[in-house]
Parts: structure tokens; C-alpha cells; sequence
């Protein structure tokens, strides 16, 4: 990397901090205000910055960490001291868990009178310590631009995720004249693998009988989404996907697959998982008798749980030397085949369910309802428990970066957030939210934030008046007996909506949610499409969550 070039900048560090921000270009500042950090704002506005305030500091630490995910420019928030800085904490943490970059610039309390009891002393830096890649407070106000270049700059290295600077009130507000550096490049920064090991693992990949690839989001991260399709081309690879590996290779490309994770588990012999860890959602690690080879964007991501051959470098790398494979290959195409049959057949048994006519309403029919309507490059974000589970199976992601998800933390009230990003990122695309009704319960009031920015999202909530996630599990665990699992029945979230400046709908009928999804996507603000489904539906979960 060649030394960056350098902006001279006046002004309060706060202004300086900003300054450094938009060097990487991040245009959007996400917020909720405090008196601690108002030289943010005035950084914003110098630098032209656009600022979105929101209604909590969850969903504004939210929408920065969607707008990394969309731009994959590292997302920034600015939280007030104290509670506006422990209110984001779910949200970070949802960033690391997800390896989102991420910068979150807290104000604090004034480090001249630390222990008399300014308004919200707290220190913020052992909190945020176990959920970001770094943690600091910047006490010298000519280090704040600098403190915040390198925290963009780790936050965007891979492995990415959170990094949090706050800043006390006697630092902010100090004039400093100070050289901003800026950043001459901000991808690319992956370390090189350890070519032995990448031919190891392109030979495994070539001699295998039936190989697989699980694709995650660092692959998304790291931009590799070309060399991934010319390395699965050329090795003829089916790809199953997670996270933001979603659309990394269209779903309606030939070796993509969305519905033959049991085929997956019970006949591949081996089965690459790139970019993503091997929890919970992928088995642990585990796929039958298959070899698994995990490839991971930096060495920390190594899985101590299993012994597994371990790829470590950038994806672009890794991807390209396996497109590059010269040597002698199996042909996978009746491996291809025998999975392309179990698609289409499980794609047959989706349409019934996607067309089902009951009443009350099944989710999945919305999901047909919807899949007629969405555009390629639509974003679809989730944010519920059974009823956002039916998206990651029904929905089909075509491109790179219109797949989110709340991620391996499964927080709860990402969804409203997410969209607010999602629509200052992507002005064109049509943006769509998944809500469970008690997922819609977090962050609802967020919508008067999408109104007065003006970013009109489709909203589209599964009411079935329950927790089904957990009432449906309860029931079955205690034998017919469960407890806090239910909500009001048929719910006006529509009507909150509209309280707030939006406009929606109820829809009690099959039939009425096709022509609702249209009113709302011509509406041109946000509006809310509450679909009445039955409680008694229950998303077919064959996944161990513990
Ligand atoms: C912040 C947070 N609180 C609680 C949970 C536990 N939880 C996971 S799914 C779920 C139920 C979600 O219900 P809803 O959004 O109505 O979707 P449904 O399952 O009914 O379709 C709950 C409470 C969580 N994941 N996150
Ligand atoms: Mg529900």
C-alpha cells in the first residue's frame, strides 16, 4: 500500500472524525442526537454527509451496519453517551457476529471531571470491548482523525466487524487543525492464502465425486462473486448458500440450489463452506460422511469445534486459483443432475404451498404472492421467527447484496433499521420488509424515521398473534403447555403505520394479497401490508439451534 494522501481540516475533533469517515467513502451517517456528539453533526454538514436520525439507537446502529452490508463501505453510527451507546449494543453485536464493518463514534462523559458524576459517566470501552475488534476512547484531540482512519481501516480488513471510539465532551469540542489521511485503497486489504493448500484443496475439489460449495458472506465481502462463478463453472460445483453468499450466484444460475440440503447432507462427499462459520445453521460443521474444507477470510475464523482442512485468505484469491485449476477433474454432471432433479421436485411441492388457498392464511402463500412481484435487484430483508425462516426458503436472491438477514445473532427488531439503509442505499430498487408480528413489536416506531427521510419500504408483517418460533417449540417440548408466547390477535400494525405518516392495509384473504403487495409497492411510502395468517402453521424447522 502506498502512503495515503492527506486533507487538511479545521475545526472541532468531532469534525475531524467525520472528516476521516467520508474518506472511505461513507456518505450517510445514521443517529439519534445528544449534546455529546453535535461536532459529528457539524462534520456532517461540512463534509456534505447526509445524516438519517431515527427513533432509537438500535435501529440507527441497524441501518449503519445494512448500509455496510449494501455498499460494503464501512457503515457509521453516532451515539450519544450512555444510553444512546447501550442501546446500540444489540445491534453491534449483531455486526460482529455478522463481520459487518462497522464504526460506531459514541460521545462521552467530560474525562476533566471522570468520577464526579457528569450527566451518563459511564465507560463505554468494557462493554464494547467483547463485541467489536476494537474498542477505545480518544483523549487527545489531534488523534481523532487518525483514531478514526485506523478504526475504519480495521473495521474494513477481513475478518470485518465493529469497532467503537468514544469520545469525551472536552475532546470533541476542541478545535484541532490536523491532516485527515485518506485512504487510498480500502479493499483488498486480505491476506494472500497459503498456495499448498489452495492446490490441496482445488485437487480435493477436482477429484471429488460429489462436491459441493456453501457460500457465505465473506464471499460478498471480499467482492468475489465472478471468481466464484468461474471457479464452480470450471470445476462444475453445485453452491447452496447463506447469509449474503445469497445472490452471490443467482439463484436462477444452473449450479445454484435452494432446496436440496438433504441431498446435500446425505451424498456429498465433499463439501466446501466458504466465507461463513460452521455453527448452528450449516450443522456445525457436519454434513454427513462428507470431507468438509472450511475457507475463511482470515486465520481468526479457524472453527476450534471440529477438525476440519482450513483455507485462510481473501476470497477473490482462493476463488481464482480454483478457476485456474489445470490438472485432471471427475465430471460432476450427473452429481449436478441428481441434484437439479431433487430441486426441481422439492420446487414442484413449493409451488403447492406457495399457491395454497386456505384460510386463514398460509405464510408461504405470501410468498408466492411475492416472488410474482419482486424485481431482480429487489432487497429483501427478514426479520421474525417462523415467518422470516419462510423467507430464506422461499425467496430467491438473484444478485450480490439484496439478501438481509439478521445473522447468526438473531436479534430481534433489525428489520425497520435495515430497511431505513436499505432504501438510502439502493433509491431505486424496490425494498422490501418481512416482519413477524412480534418482530414488528421492536421497532415499529422507526417508520416515522422512513417518513420524515422519506425512504418508502414495503412492509409486509405475518400476523399470526403468537411468538410462533417459540409457541410452536413450547408446545411440543411441554406437551401442549406453553407460556409468553402470544400476542394480541389481528393486531393494527397497519394502522400504526399509518398513525405515524405511512399507509397500509389488513388482508384476511388469500386473494387480496397480490392486489395489497401492488397498492403498496405504487404507493411511494411506507406502507405496511398486514397479512392475518394461521397460528397454527408451522415453519417445518429441521435445524438444531443449540
Ligand atoms: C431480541 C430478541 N428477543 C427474543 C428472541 C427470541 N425469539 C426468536 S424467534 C421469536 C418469535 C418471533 O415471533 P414473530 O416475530 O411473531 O415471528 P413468528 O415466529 O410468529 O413468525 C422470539 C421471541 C430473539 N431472537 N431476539
Ligand atoms: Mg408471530
Amino acid at each position: 500500500m502506498t502512503q495515503p494522501a492527506e486533507q487538511h481540516i479545521e475545526g472541532h475533533t468531532g469534525q475531524q472524525a467525520i472528516a476521516a469517515m467520508k474518506a472511505f467513502g461513507t456518505d450517510t451517517l445514521f443517529t439519534l442526537n445528544g449534546a455529546h456528539i453535535w461536532p459529528f453533526y457539524e462534520g456532517a454538514r461540512d463534509q456534505g454527509m447526509r445524516v438519517v436520525d431515527t427513533r432509537h439507537e438500535q435501529t440507527a446502529t441497524f441501518a449503519a451496519e445494512a448500509y455496510a452490508k449494501l455498499t460494503r463501505k464501512p457503515g457509521l453510527a453516532a451515539l450519544t453517551a450512555g444510553p444512546g451507546i447501550t442501546n446500540g449494543t444489540s445491534a453491534i453485536t449483531s455486526a460482529y457476529f455478522n463481520g459487518t464493518p462497522l464504526v460506531v463514534l459514541g460521545g462521552r462523559a467530560a474525562e476533566e471531571r471522570w468520577g464526579s458524576g457528569s450527566l451518563q459517566e459511564f465507560d463505554h470501552v468494557p462493554v464494547m470491548a467483547s463485541i467489536t475488534k476494537h474498542a477505545a476512547t480518544v483523549k487527545d484531540p489531534s488523534q481523532g482523525a487518525a483514531a478514526v482512519h485506523a478504526a475504519a481501516r480495521t473495521a474494513v480488513t477481513p475478518h470485518r466487524g465493529p469497532v467503537f471510539l468514544d469520545f469525551p465532551f472536552d475532546t470533541i469540542f476542541t478545535p484541532a487543525s490536523v491532516e485527515v489521511p485518506v485512504p487510498d485503497v480500502c479493499v483488498g486489504l486480505g491476506a494472500a492464502p497459503d498456495e499448498e493448500l489452495v492446490d490441496e484443496l482445488a485437487n480435493a475439489v477436482a477429484n471429488a465425486e460429489r462436491p459441493a460449495f456453501i457460500v457465505g458472506s465473506d464471499v460478498y465481502w471480499d467482492g468475489a462473486w465472478e471468481p466464484l462463478r468461474a471457479a464452480v463453472e470450471h470445476l462444475g460445483v453445485p453452491c447452496f448458500f447463506n447469509g449474503l453468499g445469497r445472490g452471490t450466484l443467482p439463484a436462477d444460475h444452473p449450479l445454484a440450489f435452494l432446496r436440496t440440503r438433504g441431498v446435500l447432507k446425505a451424498r456429498a462427499d465433499l463439501v466446501v463452506v466458504l466465507g461463513t462459520p460452521l455453527d448452528f445453521r450449516l450443522g456445525f460443521g457436519k454434513f454427513g460422511n462428507a470431507r468438509v474444507v472450511h475457507v475463511v477470510d482470515a486465520a481468526s475464523q479457524k472453527a476450534e469445534h471440529v477438525e476440519v482442512l482450513t483455507v485462510a485468505g481473501d476470497c477473490n484469491m482462493i476463488l481464482r486459483a480454483l478457476a485456474d485449476h489445470t490438472g485432471d477433474r471427475v465430471d460432476h454432471s450427473g452429481w449436478i443432475a441428481e441434484l437439479r432433479a431433487a430441486e426441481e421436485s422439492g420446487r414442484a411441492a413449493d409451488a403447492v404451498l406457495l399457491a395454497a388457498d386456505a384460510a386463514p392464511i398460509k405464510p408461504s402463500r405470501i410468498y408466492g404472492e411475492l416472488a410474482k412481484r419482486l424485481e431482480r435487484d429487489a432487497v429483501v430483508i427478514c426479520d421474525g421467527g417462523d415467518f422470516a425462516s419462510y423467507a430464506g426458503k422461499f425467496v430467491e436472491v438473484l444478485e450480490p447484496g439484496c439478501w438481509l438477514d439478521t445473522g447468526p445473532f438473531g436479534c430481534l427488531g433489525n428489520g425497520p433499521g435495515y430497511a431505513i439503509a436499505a432504501r438510502v442505499a439502493r433509491p431505486q430498487s424496490q425494498i422490501v420488509l418481512l416482519l413477524g408480528d412480534g418482530a414488528a413489536g421492536f421497532s415499529l416506531m422507526d417508520v416515522d424515521s422512513m417518513v420524515r427521510h422519506n425512504l418508502p419500504v414495503v412492509m409486509v408483517v405475518g400476523n399470526n398473534g403468537i411468538w410462533g418460533l417459540e409457541k410452536h417449540p413450547m408446545q411440543f417440548i411441554y406437551s401442549g403447555w406453553d407460556m409468553a408466547c402470544d400476542l394480541q390477535p389481528e393486531l393494527r400494525y397497519d394502522d400504526v403505520v399509518k398513525a405515524l405518516g405511512g399507509a397500509g392495509e389488513t388482508v384476511r384473504n388469500p386473494a387480496d394479497i397480490g392486489p395489497a403487495l401492488d397498492r403498496a409497492f405504487a404507493s411511494g411510502v411506507p406502507y405496511l401490508v398486514n397479512v392475518l395468517t394461521d397460528p397454527a402453521d408451522m415453519y417445518p424447522r429441521t435445524s438444531n439451534l443449540g
